[in-house]
């Protein structure tokens, strides 16, 4: 009993000279980022800590806490109740369509229903794979009903191939997606369409059907098709065509989508006897992006101009976000695949990127190894034979390491097999072409597709054998992703700057950043012989690989920003 009015007693003396000093305490709420907070109590006139913790997302870097308007100065004597926040800067905000892509022939990809065809459903059950991959982004291969099995020559735009799916499924795909910071982005195959369109079996009713000006029919009667197999172009100098396509595309961005590839654009004002200027074909693509932009305030566009010579690239960054980079998946097949001339590999890059550079500072450059027109890269004979594994995980290497988007074809992760088979007979199929290049996803489970016999990937490794295995190309590929998605070097902007150390044996170059708040300099380099190569580099930290390079390796390091002129 004595003890407790002891306590009591100690209580009320503690609490009469916190009383009479005046001693209040303030709250200090800090608060992180999405909203998280953390409130702390401070005694009048002291100071508050600095949070130990900063909560980063992905690509966002912390810039200091704000009071109000104000960085906030920790030393200052707390004097009331404060709100102070985290800010960042936010990566996405500034370069909005920068991502890492993943290239699916839905057909092939996942089958959810065990009918034997991928499907739209098969590749929502498989997000959680596409996500741990690291990648950001999908580009759908055409989801539109059409007569033939890759879709490319559509019969209805606002419709989802039945095989695929249902529009509900769609939906269900994009919102599923967008839950996870995936986006999507269809291909808008508008080139041409296929010969059973609504559109073109009332146009070929008579020269005075009001669809026949959709199409570019000669005085034969004749329309023009810059592809054979059931594929009219339509007439793209027409207003109402225009305006069809503006709506498919405001269906789709409606739904949710993020934007498009165009199919084919290098024939976008071919016809009779008349080859299309690259100019009057950027024009258009501009017509089509800015209605985009302009109603919507946001979308992607990624041309398809399947040319290996990049000197018509800059008239087609007029009107596109990005363009497929045929120049430089065929520099990565010769000079890192066979090694032929590999010590003109970055200059030649670099001559490119300068020539873009003056017409469209901010292009993106789509960068691929493959895709669904070309062999699988195991299969190129430029990476055949001696340390092929090595020589592959080195152009993927090169590939999440250049400026823009990296687009990565479905299944190139697991080094699957593929060739173009002329007109062959395939039992149980039919006659094949390019099916061999498309052929069903290895997942080693339920999901893997069967519509067409594969005979090429026997003894290809499937995903869950690679995703067990630290060492195969599965594992090569989501680290590589990861380091890129770590480093704004390397994730965002189109800086390439040569390596003053380039040689026959090593390629290298430099990729930076800088923004009001944050800069960066990273250093990559390849080892493009058959020697091992050691370096000595002024170097703040190595992101990947070592200083000793063994033949085909690679080294990422971080280098002062000040010291970029030391490697230049
Ligand atoms: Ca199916
Ligand atoms: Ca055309």
């Amino acid at each position: 009993m004595i003890k407790k009015i002891h306590i009591f007693l100690l209580l009320l003396t503690f609490t009469f000279i916190l009383v009479s000093c005046g001693s209040t305490t303030y709250t200090v709420t800090f608060i992180y980022n999405e909203g998280t907070t953390e409130e702390v109590n401070v005694v009048k006139n002291k100071t508050v800590d600095r949070p130990e913790k900063i909560i980063e997302q992905e690509f966002q870097v912390f810039i200091d806490w704000f009071l109000g308007e104000s960085v906030y100065d920790f030393n200052l004597p707390v004097t009331k109740d404060l709100v102070i926040e985290a800010k960042y800067y936010d990566f996405r905000l500034e370069y909005p369509n920068q991502d890492i892509y993943y290239q699916i022939f839905v057909r092939s990809f996942a089958d959810s229903d065990n009918d034997g065809i991928g499907d739209l459903n098969g590749i929502t059950q498989n997000l959680d794979y596409l996500k741990s991959l690291g990648i950001t982004a999908l580009w759908l291969l055409p989801i539109h009903p059409s007569p033939s099995y890759h879709g490319y020559n559509v019969t209805d735009y606002y419709g989802i191939q039945p095989d695929y799916g249902t529009m509900e499924d769609f939906d269900n795909l994009v919102e599923k997606a967008s839950e996870l910071g995936i986006k999507i982005v269809l291909d808008l195959v508008v080139n041409h369409t296929s010969d059973q369109h609504l559109w073109y079996k009332e146009a070929i009713k008579g020269s005075n059907n009001p669809y026949r000006n959709y199409y570019l029919f000669n005085n034969n009667g004749n329309a023009y098709e810059s592809f054979v197999g059931g594929m009219k172009d339509l007439n793209l100098a027409n207003p109402e065509v225009v305006n069809e396509i503006y709506n498919i595309m405001d269906f789709y961005i409606e739904k949710g989508v993020d934007g498009f590839r165009l199919d084919a654009a290098l024939h976008f004002f071919d016809r009779h006897g008349y080859k299309a200027k690259s100019f009057e074909n950027g024009v258009f693509i501009h017509s089509l992006n800015s209605h985009m932009k302009e109603k919507y305030g946001r979308g992607y566009i990624v041309s398809e101009v399947f040319d290996y010579n990049y000197l018509a690239y800059p008239d087609y960054y007029i009107g596109s976000d990005s363009l497929f980079d045929f120049y430089t998946a065929q520099q990565i097949w010769q000079k890192i695949g066979s090694g032929s001339s590999s010590y003109l590999f970055v200059s030649n890059l670099a001559r490119m990127y300068n020539d873009i550079k003056k017409v469209a500072p901010d292009f993106i450059p789509a960068t691929f190894l493959t895709n669904h027109d070309l062999d699988r890269l195991a299969s190129m004979p430029e990476f055949k034979g001696i340390n092929a594994m090595e020589r592959i995980k080195q152009a993927t290497n090169v590939l999440l390491t250049l400026p823009g988007n990296p687009f990565i074809y479905y299944g190139e992760e697991l080094g699957m097999q593929g060739t173009r088979k002329e007109g062959v007979n395939v039992p149980g199929y039919g006659t094949a072409y390019d099916e061999f290049r498309r052929t069903p996803f290895l997942w080693g489970n339920d999901y893997q597709t069967s519509w067409f016999p594969d005979s090429e990937n026997t003894l290809t490794a499937n995903q869950q054998q690679q995703s067990k295995d630290s060492n195969s190309l599965y594992s090569h590929y989501k680290s590589l992703i990861e380091i890129r998605k770590q480093t704004p070097a390397l994730m965002f902007g189109n800086s390439f700057i040569p390596y003053n150390g380039n040689s026959g044996k090593l390629q290298g170059y430099i990729r930076t950043i800088e923004t009001e708040y944050f800069r960066q300099a990273v250093l990559v380099i390849h080892n493009v012989s058959l020697d091992t190569m050691s370096l000595t580099l002024d170097h703040k930290q190595i992101l990947y690989g070592n200083l000793e390079l063994k033949p085909y390796e690679t080294v990422i390091v971080e280098i002062d920003y000040n010291s970029i002129g030391d490697f230049t």
